[in-house]
């Protein structure tokens, strides 16, 4: 065959078709970030000290005065809660820095605190065996040279700093809010240097912002992903900061999206972002943040969870009882397995790998008490499962039915109540290739 130009345009052609189509897979960095899926966010800062959600930029330093800081606390409650690690505001959009960074004069260094709270946190996290992640407001309201150039230097320098004096930094957090600085200018954020040089410094950290490029935002802020919820996303034609789409989408991933993009859901466990003394009482009970984590870490997404630091820099009493009571339901669900000792009819087995198959069906030999399911999905080949139909029957007659349309990373079906059932199956009806459960759990 002689190869024409026409041959080449149509084979590079045929080329392009196949790679659109083809199920974007996640990194390792991003399949690890899926196993750490509930960990704490801290806001922490003047904020803390004026009441203010927003500060202005224009704070004295000196607001900043926690009387008994004590980052080991923090790292004991997240350990006590199940969590896998914390992520601290080392900038709000106020500028104020945790750390004495060279590249500004509105830091912990200029109030009289003077400590450095990266360095404690850094080594307390280290110690109790906690990632370490950091927000890092690209909105800065304080610092003289935003709306310039020059302050994506100092973006930077500063992100360079956290990096080589606080690191190994498992997740840093670029800000969505965007307005303008003290001189009534808006910046052009240079985003593709900002991720060159994280990816230089720290090529594992997971970059978090509204569309990625590790993880996404989930488009609200109440604390639940989708129903359907794909780590697959759209980002073409959008910019960061400067319109994400639309906040659904967000929540629910593109089904044949061109980008693995998981969605993180971000949630404060008060009211605000910050501590205020007034909401001591507004702390949301175990219950509701029951609820949140099978609405975020049940459908596939990771749980961040907002837990700030009191004025004196400690977690409040009243947010460790609602921890405390949120760890308890969590292990509830690990507790027991109700298929351990049921017989599996493999129904439609592969023979090369028996959890790569699309019916499942469990029996009992006598009736248990069901309170949900649990499946997980191997991600390495790319989420696949888009609907699954999960039953449960009492000595041959259904008496609950649910469909779901993604599984993903763990998709928890909590029942509306306790169901006595003597079987349980699970029947893959629409997957993009070979479905693949790794776990399948009752209890
Ligand atoms: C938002 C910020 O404006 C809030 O203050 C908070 O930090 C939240 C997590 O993200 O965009």
């Amino acid at each position: 065959m002689r190869i024409t130009p026409l041959i080449v345009v149509f084979y590079l052609l045929g080329f392009v078709a196949n790679a659109q189509t083809k199920n974007p897979l996640p990194t390792n960095a991003q399949l690890k970030w899926h196993q750490n899926n509930y960990y704490f966010f801290m806001h922490f800062g003047p904020n803390t000290f004026t009441g203010k959600e927003w500060g202005d930029g224009k704070e004295k330093t000196e607001v900043f005065n926690p009387t008994q800081l004590d980052t080991d606390q923090w790292c004991k409650v997240a350990k006590e809660s199940g969590a896998k690690g914390i992520i601290i505001t080392a900038k709000h959009h106020d500028g104020f820095c945790l750390w004495p960074s060279k590249y500004s004069t509105h830091t912990v260094r200029e109030s009289g605190f003077k400590r450095d709270v990266l360095a404690e946190l850094s080594a307390s996290c280290k110690k109790a065996g906690l990632l370490f992640g950091v927000y890092l407001s690209p909105w800065d309201r304080n610092h003289p040279d935003y709306g310039t150039e020059k302050y994506n230097d100092v973006f930077v320098n500063m992100m360079t700093e956290i990096f080589q004096q606080y690191g190994p930094i498992w997740e840093l957090w670029w800000d969505g809010a965007n307005g303008e600085g003290p001189n009534g200018k808006s910046q052009e954020y240079d985003w593709k240097r900002y991720e060159k040089v994280v990816r230089q410094l720290s090529p594992q950290t997971i970059i978090f912002s509204d569309i990625g490029p590790d993880i996404r935002w989930v488009g609200n802020e109440s604390g639940y992903a989708g129903k359907t919820n794909w780590n697959l996303l759209d980002t073409f034609g959008f910019k960061r900061g400067h319109g994400a789409p639309h906040q659904d989408t967000l929540g629910t991933g593109n089904y044949k999206g061109a980008n693995y993009i998981p969605a993180e859901v971000d949630v404060s466990i008060r009211p605000g972002w910050f501590y205020r003394d007034s909401e001591n009482d507004k702390v949301k009970s175990s219950d509701n943040l029951f609820k949140i984590y099978l609405e975020s870490v049940g459908r596939g997404a990771n749980l961040l969870l907002n837990v700030p630091p009191d004025s004196r820099g400690l977690i409040h009493e009243n947010d460790i009882l609602a921890l405390k009571g949120l760890k308890n339901k969590i292990d509830e669900l690990e507790k027991v397995n109700l298929l351990k000792f049921a017989a599996l009819n493999q129904a439609s087995p592969d023979k090369n790998n028996p959890q790569k198959k699309s019916t499942w069906h469990y029996i009992l030999k006598k009736p248990v008490s069901f309170n949900g399911i649990i499946l997980e999905e191997e991600l390495k080949y790319g989420q696949k499962i888009a609907s699954a139909i999960i039953s449960l029957s009492l000595n041959g007659e259904q008496v609950f039915q649910e469909i779901i349309t993604t599984v993903g990373n763990k998709r928890i079906i909590q029942l509306p109540k306790s169901i006595q059932a003597t079987e349980l199956s699970i029947v893959i009806n629409e997957s993009k290739g070979l479905p693949f459960l790794k776990r399948i759990k009752a209890y």
